[in-house]
């Protein structure tokens, strides 16, 4: 017997998302006699980062956040980087600051996320935001868990009592997650076990999955067989491949055994980009109190 998991449309949520935050950001700026303002810093010219970049701008404007963008060379030194972040720091106008990963090899990365205002934060990847969120008392939610979470919220999936299954240990999506779905929290309280390209029989874990998160980065890594009957399964990968994108997932054949499943393109890279605005309305609010 073959059924076919219900597709959670990322995009559609993205955008029912996008409208109530326009209402939102009026009401801030008829307050606050300001506008909600992101940096985006982009060093170099990775195709990819391109267009998230480029996304990024074009859902601000959607929701009337302003954004700039603030291009360098790919040769850009640390210290030229670390003082665009100064000054991004000390600027009024701007709420939340994004440096766009992954950076060139000649920058520090850490150093780099170290030297943002937690305050203007907006991607949770400050040591101390991330402490926070550790500890329970989050600032910002980092932008994918966050979209993830909800994305599970809006389709009605309880996560409280299931174990979520969780494929790579990413700072950015895997260790965030696996720690906001076992937090002690209305999207939190499942069982987590953590997976990554060392975990021995990989398969006799994620076939325990209620729900299952693929946040790898190998396309289509996983397969009908890895999956239980009926589980949700959130495929967080963008792959760009000689076939175009790919997620992490091989959807056709998931899709025949699992109960829902995300896109990709359309799943959860929208959802990313909709807790950016967010995230940074919300650093806007915090910062003109
Ligand atoms: N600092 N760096 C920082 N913050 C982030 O949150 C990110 N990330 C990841 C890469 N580096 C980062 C993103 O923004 C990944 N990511 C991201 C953002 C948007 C999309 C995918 C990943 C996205 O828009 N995905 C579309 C397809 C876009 C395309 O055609 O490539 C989708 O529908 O999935």
């Amino acid at each position: 017997m073959t059924t076919t998991a219900q597709t959670i449309d990322g995009k559609q949520i993205a955008k029912e998302l996008r409208s109530e935050l326009a209402e939102e950001v009026i009401e801030f700026i008829q307050n606050n006699s300001v506008v909600p303002c992101l940096a985006a810093v982009l060093v170099g010219e990775d195709p990819a980062s391109e267009v998230y970049v480029r996304n990024k701008r074009r859902a601000c404007e959607h929701v009337g956040i302003e954004s700039q963008l603030h291009r360098l060379a790919a040769d850009t030194s640390q210290d030229d980087l670390l003082k665009r972040i100064a000054k991004l720091n000390k600027d009024e106008k701007v709420h939340g600051i994004l440096v766009q990963l992954p950076l060139p090899p000649q920058i520090d990365s850490d150093q780099v996320l170290l030297a943002i205002s937690p305050a203007k934060d907006v991607d949770a990847f400050h040591p101390m935001n991330v402490g926070r969120l550790l500890q329970g008392n989050p600032r910002f939610l980092p932008c994918t868990p966050h979209g993830v979470l909800h994305l599970l919220k809006r389709t009605g999936i309880e996560t409280a009592g299931k174990h979520a299954v969780v494929v790579g240990r990413s700072d950015i999506v895997g260790k965030p997650l696996a720690i906001l779905l076992s937090a002690k929290s209305p999207s939190g309280n499942a069982t987590v076990t953590l997976c990554h390209s060392r975990t021995a029989d990989l398969a006799s874990h994620t076939r325990q999955a209620d729900i299952l998160i693929a946040a790898i980065g190998i396309p289509e890594f996983i397969t009908a067989g890895m999956v239980k009957p009926g589980a949700t399964v959130i495929d967080v990968g963008v792959n760009r491949t000689d076939a175009g994108l790919v997620g992490d997932v091989a959807f056709d054949e998931v899709a025949q055994v699992a109960g829902h499943i995300t896109p990709v393109p359309g799943g959860v890279g929208p959802m990313t980009i909709a807790m950016l605005l967010l995230n940074t309305l919300e650093a806007a609010r915090a910062l003109e109190r």
